[in-house]
């Protein structure tokens, strides 16, 4: 079983994988309102993807017959400035949820949770990817700058990008 504080801040860590889940999926209607149709699909594979992450320390906890207990999940920004501006976003997001993520590692070390210290090892690695991939796509973002045309060319290809990166991985 869970000790308490570790239960508490892996019920967190949920509610915090659902928030990414929300913000991505706000962020793909959002580059879909601007017709970029290739960063929508990207962002909403993006919460797809934190879906995933979420369930997966759902599982955890009922595997270690300890209770689930599901927070509010806060209402993310629907309005952005820019497309630069989402993906800096993202970018600065991710940082944050490898900071939480450190946080119930460093947790499960002082009090000798050994099963959680492994289950973290996955989300510790799954991190250097997130940011890794929200860097990429931020820099490339970064490149095209205002030209309309490139971002028409990397909204076309985005996806295609990101799998590039996932391959070299
Ligand atoms: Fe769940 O990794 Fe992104 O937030």
């Amino acid at each position: 079983m869970l000790s308490q504080h570790i239960q508490d801040i892996i019920n967190e860590q949920i509610k915090s994988e659902m928030y990414s889940a929300h913000l991505y999926l706000s962020m793909s209607a959002y580059c879909e309102t601007i017709n970029l149709s290739g960063f929508a699909k990207l962002l909403r594979e993006h919460n797809e993807e934190e879906m995933s992450h979420a369930m997966r320390l759902f599982d955890y906890i009922l595997d270690r017959n300890s209770k689930v207990e599901l927070g509010a999940i806060d209402k993310p920004p629907s309005d952005f400035p820019s497309l630069l501006a989402v993906f800096e976003k993202v970018y600065e997001h991710e940082k944050a949820v490898t900071e939480m993520i450190n946080n119930i590692y460093a947790l499960s070390v002082k009090e000798k949770d050994y099963p959680t210290q492994v289950e973290m090892q996955w989300f510790i690695s799954e991190q250097v990817e997130e940011e890794k991939t929200a860097l990429h796509v931020l820099e490339r973002v970064r490149m095209v700058g205002d030209s309309g045309p490139a971002l028409l060319f990397l909204d076309t290809h985005i996806i295609n990008e990101d799998e590039e990166v996932e391959e070299i991985r």
